[in-house]
């Protein structure tokens, strides 16, 4: 792993969308293809922090707990921006933006983190992003409706999401909707993709296969 600007790296397409929009389903989808470096989110890494679930304590307490939750998300985000691969493309799900500028700055206006605790937030982003290599060059955003991701969200049940509303979901759903499809909040890294990612999961790759070719980064040819 480095984390020196200069170095090359692959083809990097980042998935974004609003919780339960599916975001890991579209990654799933492109494991099937070779070349392609698929990175989950390491939310197995935020539910055991030294044994400690950060997810779930962010859930109990979101003020108390925000400034915790979000440094250790900023960090584990760089670790998959600057991860080495073997492939000529990378996929990750998520990235250290939509942690910065979605849910950093949801917290922020909502008082849940304390404007000394962002402002250190933001300096550790500010440096990232003057001296790693996090640059990115498509991102695909699932678009979904607030209700669709709520329900998805309750069926899912994940233990640390019991407590997550719909106006919280309401919420995050603007903010995406400003910063990628208004594109009125924020830098852009890369050009935007949108799907539509309401349509139920027995049609939705109809949805993926329109970006097939941007994605594997060959416009030209796609083999499976
Ligand atoms: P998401 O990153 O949206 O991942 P997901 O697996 O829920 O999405 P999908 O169904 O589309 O695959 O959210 C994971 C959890 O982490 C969710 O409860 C929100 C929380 N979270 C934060 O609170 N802050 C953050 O910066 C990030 C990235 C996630
Ligand atoms: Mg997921």
């Amino acid at each position: 792993m480095s984390l020196i600007k200069s170095d090359s790296r692959p083809f990097t397409v980042i998935v974004e969308g609003n919780i339960g929009s599916g975001k890991t389903t579209f990654l799933n989808y492109f494991k099937q293809y070779h070349d392609i470096c698929v990175l989950s989110e390491p939310i197995e890494m935020w539910r055991n922090c030294n044994i400690h679930n950060l997810l779930g304590l962010l859930y109990t307490d979101i003020k108390k707990w925000s400034f915790t939750f979000q440094s250790y998300v900023q960090l584990t985000m760089l670790q998959q921006h600057v991860r080495k691969t073997e492939c000529p493309v990378k996929l990750m799900e998520r990235s250290i933006y939509s942690a910065r500028y979605c849910f950093v700055e949801k917290m922020k206006e909502d008082n849940l983190l304390p404007l000394p605790s962002a402002a250190v937030i933001d300096q550790h982003f500010t440096w990232i992003k003057q001296n790693a290599n996090i640059g990115v060059d498509l991102i695909i955003y699932l678009r979904t409706t607030p209700e669709v991701v709520y329900e998805r969200m309750l069926q899912r049940n994940r233990a640390e999401e019991k407590s997550v509303s719909l106006e919280y979901l309401k919420a995050l759903h603007q903010i995406h909707e400003e910063w990628l499809f208004h594109k009125t909040l924020f830098e852009l890294p890369a050009n935007v993709i949108i799907l539509n990612a309401n349509l139920d999961k027995s049609i939705i790759t109809d949805e993926y296969i329109k970006c097939v070719p941007q994605v594997l980064n060959r416009t030209m040819q796609v083999q499976a």
